[in-house]
């Protein structure tokens, strides 16, 4: 077993790359790009592309050690069989989930908009793992996955920070695994989201998890 160390807060985390995936969370065009779900929610999607190059960087890092890379997407059956009607009627978007936007059918697996952004999709080997809820593991098979390849340790990376990253994640922590979130490659539509769900998650020593830059993977030991 081969042992890294990553400074982090609230303290040093360690793992075992062959033990060790990385989740990354729904990069997809739907959520960054003009006229998907975010913006039809009425976000600024524009502070979600600025993570696109970190991302990348961090996806090569972990392919570089050989580590298993699982993709996430949250994404529906196009007969909306898997959306909760509570979920697609909630508030007041201007295109509902199903609706036809400029990326096609909004949040339909199939659809461009729900296709990963460019330079972001998997490669040979690597987990895709469509998700109808904000929780990658409800309703996927991500737990049996990783349980049957072994995995103990997971960064995570992604959008968004404080909905379907935290929520993954807490879910993750419930399941036994030890997480990281690497702060500089996940990303918000609301700044101080962002900040509060990192905060929250390193709070009490570690209760959800871990969080560092990417800068110190990079500097792991
Ligand atoms: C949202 C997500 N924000 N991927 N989805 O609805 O965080």
């Amino acid at each position: 077993m081969t042992v890294s160390r990553i400074e982090a807060a609230p303290f040093a985390w360690e793992f075992d790359p062959s033990r060790t995936a990385l989740v990354c969370i729904d990069m997809q065009r739907d959520f960054v790009e003009p006229g998907g779900f975010g913006e039809t929610l009425g976000n600024n999607v524009a502070l979600l592309g600025a993570i696109v190059p970190t991302v990348h960087a961090l996806l090569e890092w972990c392919r570089a050690r050989g580590m298993l890379v699982v993709h996430t997407r949250e994404a529906h059956r196009a007969d909306l069989s898997d959306c909760p009607p509570a979920k697609r009627l909630r508030g007041n978007p201007r295109l509902r989930i199903g609706d036809a936007g400029p990326m096609g059918r909004i949040l339909i697996d199939g659809e461009a908009g729900a296709a990963f952004v460019p330079g972001l999709a998997p490669v040979a080997g690597e987990i895709e793992i469509v998700k109808p809820g904000k929780g990658a593991f409800y309703a996927t098979a991500l737990g049996d996955i990783l349980r049957l390849k072994g995995i103990t340790h997971l960064l995570f990376a992604g959008v968004t920070t404080e909905v379907c990253v935290q929520t993954t994640m807490r879910e993750a922590n419930d399941r036994g695994y030890e997480c990281l979130l690497v702060e500089d490659a996940t990303e918000s539509y609301f700044p101080e989201f962002k900040r509060a769900t990192i905060e929250m998650i390193r709070a009490q020593g570690a209760i959800v998890g871990w969080t560092a830059p990417f800068a110190a993977l990079c500097a792991a030991a």
